[in-house]
Protein backbone atom coordinates (compact mmCIF):
# COMPACT_ATOMS: atom_id res chain seq x y z
CA UNK A 1 0.00 0.00 0.00
CA UNK A 2 1.13 3.31 -0.67
CA UNK A 3 2.21 5.65 2.14
CA UNK A 4 1.92 9.70 2.19
CA UNK A 5 3.12 11.69 4.49
CA UNK A 6 1.05 15.32 5.70
CA UNK A 7 0.69 17.10 8.73
CA UNK A 8 -1.26 16.24 11.68
CA UNK A 9 -2.18 20.00 11.78
CA UNK A 10 -0.87 23.60 10.54
CA UNK A 11 -2.24 27.08 10.86
CA UNK A 12 -5.64 28.21 8.98
CA UNK A 13 -3.13 29.92 6.03
CA UNK A 14 -1.86 26.50 5.19
CA UNK A 15 -4.58 24.39 5.12
CA UNK A 16 -5.74 23.29 2.15
CA UNK A 17 -2.61 24.15 0.23
CA UNK A 18 0.25 21.91 2.04
CA UNK A 19 2.03 20.03 -0.57
CA UNK A 20 0.64 16.78 -0.27
CA UNK A 21 -2.67 17.82 -1.69
CA UNK A 22 -0.29 17.76 -4.62
CA UNK A 23 0.66 13.96 -3.91
CA UNK A 24 -3.04 12.93 -2.89
CA UNK A 25 -4.66 14.81 -6.17
CA UNK A 26 -2.37 12.58 -8.30
CA UNK A 27 -3.11 9.76 -6.40
CA UNK A 28 -6.70 10.27 -6.71
CA UNK A 29 -6.60 10.71 -10.29
CA UNK A 30 -4.92 7.49 -11.12
CA UNK A 31 -7.12 5.58 -8.72
CA UNK A 32 -4.71 4.38 -6.57
CA UNK A 33 -5.34 3.98 -2.75
CA UNK A 34 -3.35 5.40 -0.16
CA UNK A 35 -2.81 5.73 3.46
CA UNK A 36 -1.51 8.58 4.99
CA UNK A 37 1.17 9.14 8.00
CA UNK A 38 0.15 12.25 10.00
CA UNK A 39 3.52 13.98 11.83
CA UNK A 40 4.18 16.65 13.87
CA UNK A 41 7.17 18.57 14.62
CA UNK A 42 8.73 16.18 16.81
CA UNK A 43 8.39 13.64 14.27
CA UNK A 44 9.81 16.03 11.61
CA UNK A 45 12.86 16.31 13.48
CA UNK A 46 13.51 13.03 14.45
CA UNK A 47 15.71 10.62 12.11
CA UNK A 48 13.83 8.41 10.95
CA UNK A 49 11.62 10.99 9.31
CA UNK A 50 15.18 12.51 8.17
CA UNK A 51 15.63 9.56 6.48
CA UNK A 52 13.12 10.08 4.26
CA UNK A 53 13.02 13.43 4.01
CA UNK A 54 16.34 15.23 4.45
CA UNK A 55 14.13 18.60 4.92
CA UNK A 56 12.03 17.72 7.28
CA UNK A 57 9.35 18.37 5.26
CA UNK A 58 6.24 17.06 3.76
CA UNK A 59 5.10 15.26 1.41
CA UNK A 60 7.13 11.99 1.33
CA UNK A 61 5.75 8.93 -0.74
CA UNK A 62 6.61 5.42 0.34
CA UNK A 63 5.29 2.12 -1.72
CA UNK A 64 7.48 -1.32 -1.21
CA UNK A 65 10.91 0.18 -0.05
CA UNK A 66 10.65 3.14 -2.53
CA UNK A 67 10.90 6.33 -0.55
CA UNK A 68 10.17 9.40 -2.37
CA UNK A 69 10.78 13.13 -1.62
CA UNK A 70 9.80 16.23 -3.52
CA UNK A 71 6.15 16.61 -4.57
CA UNK A 72 7.25 17.54 -8.18
CA UNK A 73 9.24 13.99 -8.14
CA UNK A 74 6.27 11.94 -6.44
CA UNK A 75 3.51 13.61 -8.83
CA UNK A 76 5.91 12.64 -12.13
CA UNK A 77 6.14 9.31 -10.46
CA UNK A 78 2.60 8.57 -9.84
CA UNK A 79 1.89 9.58 -13.38
CA UNK A 80 4.39 8.10 -15.30
CA UNK A 81 1.97 5.05 -14.52
CA UNK A 82 -1.15 6.38 -15.58
CA UNK A 83 -2.50 8.06 -18.87
CA UNK A 84 -5.34 10.26 -16.99
CA UNK A 85 -2.03 12.54 -16.25
CA UNK A 86 0.62 12.03 -19.14
CA UNK A 87 -0.32 11.19 -22.35
CA UNK A 88 0.62 8.22 -23.77
CA UNK A 89 2.27 9.55 -26.74
CA UNK A 90 6.13 10.95 -26.64
CA UNK A 91 5.40 14.81 -27.65
CA UNK A 92 2.86 15.03 -25.80
CA UNK A 93 4.08 13.38 -22.29
CA UNK A 94 7.37 15.99 -23.03
CA UNK A 95 4.78 18.56 -23.08
CA UNK A 96 3.05 17.90 -19.96
CA UNK A 97 6.30 17.54 -18.25
CA UNK A 98 7.68 20.58 -19.56
CA UNK A 99 4.35 22.27 -17.52
CA UNK A 100 5.28 20.32 -14.80
CA UNK A 101 8.43 21.86 -14.65
CA UNK A 102 7.25 25.28 -15.41
CA UNK A 103 4.52 25.17 -12.59
CA UNK A 104 7.45 24.57 -10.17
CA UNK A 105 10.12 26.56 -11.32
CA UNK A 106 8.68 29.34 -13.71
CA UNK A 107 5.44 30.44 -11.14
CA UNK A 108 5.97 28.75 -7.91
CA UNK A 109 9.28 30.45 -7.23
CA UNK A 110 7.62 33.98 -7.44
CA UNK A 111 4.62 32.99 -6.05
CA UNK A 112 6.46 31.23 -2.85
CA UNK A 113 8.55 34.53 -2.48
CA UNK A 114 4.93 36.57 -2.62
CA UNK A 115 3.44 34.05 -0.17
CA UNK A 116 6.84 34.39 2.35
CA UNK A 117 6.59 37.99 2.29
CA UNK A 118 2.60 38.22 3.05
CA UNK A 119 2.31 34.98 5.29
CA UNK A 120 5.47 35.44 7.47
CA UNK A 121 7.03 38.62 6.94
CA UNK A 122 4.57 41.79 6.37
CA UNK A 123 5.69 43.58 8.90
CA UNK A 124 9.28 43.69 8.40
CA UNK A 125 10.72 46.19 6.89
CA UNK A 126 12.81 44.64 4.04
CA UNK A 127 9.53 42.75 3.02
CA UNK A 128 7.44 45.90 2.93
CA UNK A 129 10.65 47.11 -0.05
CA UNK A 130 10.49 43.83 -1.51
CA UNK A 131 7.05 42.75 -2.00
CA UNK A 132 6.03 45.42 -4.75
CA UNK A 133 8.68 43.55 -6.89
CA UNK A 134 7.87 40.43 -6.12
CA UNK A 135 4.19 41.37 -6.81
CA UNK A 136 5.26 42.57 -10.31
CA UNK A 137 7.09 39.57 -11.03
CA UNK A 138 3.80 37.13 -10.13
CA UNK A 139 1.95 39.57 -12.48
CA UNK A 140 3.79 39.10 -15.09
CA UNK A 141 3.71 35.70 -15.25
CA UNK A 142 -0.07 35.90 -14.64
CA UNK A 143 -0.13 37.39 -17.74
CA UNK A 144 2.22 35.57 -19.52
CA UNK A 145 0.66 32.03 -18.67
CA UNK A 146 -2.70 33.69 -19.22
CA UNK A 147 -1.65 34.48 -23.03
CA UNK A 148 -0.54 30.98 -23.43
CA UNK A 149 -3.77 28.95 -21.99
CA UNK A 150 -5.93 31.15 -24.39
CA UNK A 151 -9.31 30.07 -24.49
CA UNK A 152 -7.92 26.43 -23.76
CA UNK A 153 -9.43 24.57 -21.25
CA UNK A 154 -5.90 22.93 -19.85
CA UNK A 155 -2.27 23.82 -21.15
CA UNK A 156 -2.19 21.23 -23.43
CA UNK A 157 -5.89 21.21 -24.05
CA UNK A 158 -6.42 17.95 -22.22
CA UNK A 159 -5.79 17.69 -18.23
CA UNK A 160 -2.08 16.92 -17.81
CA UNK A 161 0.12 16.71 -14.39
CA UNK A 162 1.06 19.76 -15.73
CA UNK A 163 -2.49 21.26 -14.41
CA UNK A 164 -2.50 19.45 -11.61
CA UNK A 165 0.83 21.24 -10.49
CA UNK A 166 -0.45 24.60 -12.14
CA UNK A 167 -3.18 24.67 -10.21
CA UNK A 168 -1.92 23.78 -6.87
CA UNK A 169 0.57 26.46 -7.38
CA UNK A 170 -1.86 28.96 -8.20
CA UNK A 171 -3.82 28.07 -4.62
CA UNK A 172 -0.97 29.52 -3.27
CA UNK A 173 -2.27 33.22 -4.08
CA UNK A 174 -5.65 32.53 -2.60
CA UNK A 175 -4.76 34.88 0.12
CA UNK A 176 -4.60 38.25 -2.83
CA UNK A 177 -6.63 38.91 -5.19
CA UNK A 178 -3.94 38.70 -8.08
CA UNK A 179 -5.71 36.08 -9.95
CA UNK A 180 -8.91 38.54 -10.45
CA UNK A 181 -6.82 40.40 -12.99
CA UNK A 182 -6.79 37.16 -14.96
CA UNK A 183 -10.03 35.87 -15.76
CA UNK A 184 -9.20 33.17 -17.26
CA UNK A 185 -6.61 31.70 -15.22
CA UNK A 186 -8.54 32.22 -12.56
CA UNK A 187 -11.68 29.77 -14.39
CA UNK A 188 -8.75 27.00 -15.33
CA UNK A 189 -7.80 27.03 -11.91
CA UNK A 190 -11.05 26.68 -10.87
CA UNK A 191 -11.56 23.79 -13.54
CA UNK A 192 -9.29 22.08 -12.15
CA UNK A 193 -10.39 21.97 -8.63
CA UNK A 194 -14.28 21.30 -9.83
CA UNK A 195 -12.44 17.45 -10.48
CA UNK A 196 -13.27 15.02 -8.22
CA UNK A 197 -10.62 13.93 -7.71
CA UNK A 198 -9.03 17.25 -6.57
CA UNK A 199 -12.11 17.64 -4.09
CA UNK A 200 -11.54 13.89 -2.44
CA UNK A 201 -7.91 15.18 -1.94
CA UNK A 202 -8.57 18.26 -0.81
CA UNK A 203 -10.98 16.86 1.54
CA UNK A 204 -8.51 14.00 2.91
CA UNK A 205 -6.13 16.85 3.68
CA UNK A 206 -8.52 19.21 5.95
CA UNK A 207 -10.02 16.09 7.50
CA UNK A 208 -7.48 15.95 10.29
CA UNK A 209 -6.84 19.62 10.77
CA UNK A 210 -11.47 19.87 10.65
CA UNK A 211 -11.43 16.86 13.49
CA UNK A 212 -9.13 19.25 15.97
CA UNK A 213 -11.09 22.22 15.26
CA UNK A 214 -9.70 25.06 13.64
N1 LIG B 1 10.04 21.47 -2.61
C1 LIG B 1 9.35 20.71 -1.59
C2 LIG B 1 8.75 21.69 -0.62
C3 LIG B 1 8.02 20.98 0.49
C4 LIG B 1 7.48 21.97 1.49
O1 LIG B 1 7.73 23.18 1.40
N2 LIG B 1 6.74 21.46 2.46
C5 LIG B 1 6.23 22.30 3.50
C6 LIG B 1 4.72 22.18 3.59
S1 LIG B 1 3.94 22.83 2.16
C7 LIG B 1 6.80 21.86 4.82
O2 LIG B 1 6.93 20.67 5.10
N3 LIG B 1 7.14 22.84 5.67
C8 LIG B 1 7.67 22.61 6.97
C9 LIG B 1 9.12 22.87 7.04
O3 LIG B 1 9.72 23.31 6.06
O4 LIG B 1 9.66 22.65 8.12
C10 LIG B 1 8.25 19.85 -2.23
O5 LIG B 1 7.66 20.31 -3.20
O6 LIG B 1 8.00 18.74 -1.75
Amino acid sequence: MIRISAFKWVPPFAQGVVRDLRVRWALEEAGLPYEEMLIDPQAQASTDYRELQPFGQVPVFEEEGLALFESGAIVFHIASRNEVLLPRDEAGRARAITWMFAALNSIEIHVQQLAEIDLFAPDKEWAKLHRPDVEKAVRRRLKELAVRLGDREYLEGRFTAGDLLMTTVLRILRHTDLLDSEPTLKAYKERCEARPAFQRALAAQMKPFEARGA
